[in-house]
């Protein structure tokens, strides 16, 4: 495999910022990777199944690959965005002759077991391969807020991150390809959790006829204050204390959160989205815990 000690992904007659960099996949977050390569001076070729998406970044200065394999031969970096693992199997596998040499950063949503097959699949191919989740929305790509989590051999990704950082903070994990997905869907779960959340809270003050736009910057505040405690939850997570300086127990919130299956109900509001919880502080408490902290309800979810 080609790796730093090779040169890199410098090309003869390039100025020493510009690489060769292909993306493969031009839907929403593929068009944002692209366009913020082609800011960062970058040369990009871009390959997409509906070709009539490469158009804009073509006049941007991108050049168009008729063929998923012409766009990994153009470029010993491949960036590969799309829909899911079948997508990127799909396209990559019916010309693995081309690989070889090339270092894959795969952003594509997956699971750390699909990131670890794919890596020894790359390597059976000659090629390095770094997983990534893309910790951001497209329109924040090459923005401050925008953070990509990247794992896989660290040369590899030592070499591709002066390109990689044109999309955002560049956060590297580890050697286990399967890092970067599982931190992925860790944060998105995390996501997820408050979007539901805010979403029970809208559903319930709309019940009631209010706005949810006049609500929402208190939803907002009340988000951003709690969230402060991630680090304290976190410390006694990594510690397994939950019992010392408890200021809000789970006694304590098992008998507030039964009024919030009460309140939905009279609202008219489903409980799906608030349930689980419920159920988890109900056993912790039965499980003589009830004097513990929040982050005591983990030892449930291990299996
Ligand atoms: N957009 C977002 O907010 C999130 C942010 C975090 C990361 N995700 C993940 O990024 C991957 C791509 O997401 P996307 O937003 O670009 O998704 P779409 O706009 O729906 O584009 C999908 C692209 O995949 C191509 N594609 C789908 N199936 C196939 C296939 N069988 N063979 C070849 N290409 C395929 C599709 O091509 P086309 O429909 O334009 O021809 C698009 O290029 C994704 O994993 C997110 O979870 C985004």
């Amino acid at each position: 495999m080609r790796g730093p000690q090779q040169g890199g992904y410098q090309r003869k007659g390039e100025a020493m910022n510009e690489k060769a960099v292909s993306v493969l996949g031009l839907g929403d977050m593929g068009t944002a990777l692209a366009d913020a390569l082609l800011a960062a001076g970058h040369r990009v070729t871009v390959w997409n199944r509906t070709a009539a998406k490469a158009e804009p970044l073509v006049v941007k200065g991108a050049t168009r690959a008729d063929t998923a394999a012409d766009a990994v031969l153009a470029s010993q970096l491949v960036v590969v965005c799309l829909l899911d693992y079948d997508s990127v199997s799909q396209v990559l596998a019916p010309r693995t002759d081309v690989l070889a040499g090339r270092t894959l950063v795969n952003l594509t949503n997956g699971t750390p077991g699909q990131a670890r097959e794919m890596a020894t699949w790359a390597a059976d191919h000659g090629a390095d391969y770094l997983d990534g989740g893309i910790m951001a929305v497209p329109p924040t790509i090459a923005t401050p807020a925008a953070f990509v989590l990247y794992s896989g051999p660290s040369g590899a990704f030592d070499t591709a991150r002066p390109v990689l950082d044109a999309f955002g903070g560049s956060h590297y994990l580890g050697e286990d390809p399967g890092l970067a997905p599982l931190h992925d869907i860790a944060l998105l779960c995390g996501m997820y959790g408050m979007f539901g959340g805010a979403l029970h809270a809208f559903a319930l003050v709309r019940s009631a006829g209010r706005s949810a736009a006049e609500f929402a910057p208190m939803v907002r505040r009340y988000v951003e204050t709690m969230g402060v405690h991630a680090e304290a939850m976190a410390a006694r997570i990594d510690a397994g204390d939950y019992a010392n300086d408890v200021t809000s127990n789970l006694a304590m919130q098992a008998a507030a959160y039964g009024n919030f299956l009460v309140a939905a109900e009279e609202a008219g509001v489903s409980t799906e989205l608030i349930t689980p919880v419920h159920s988890l502080l109900q056993r912790r408490v039965a499980d003589g815990h009830g004097h513990e902290d929040t982050a005591s309800l983990v030892e449930l979810l291990r299996n």
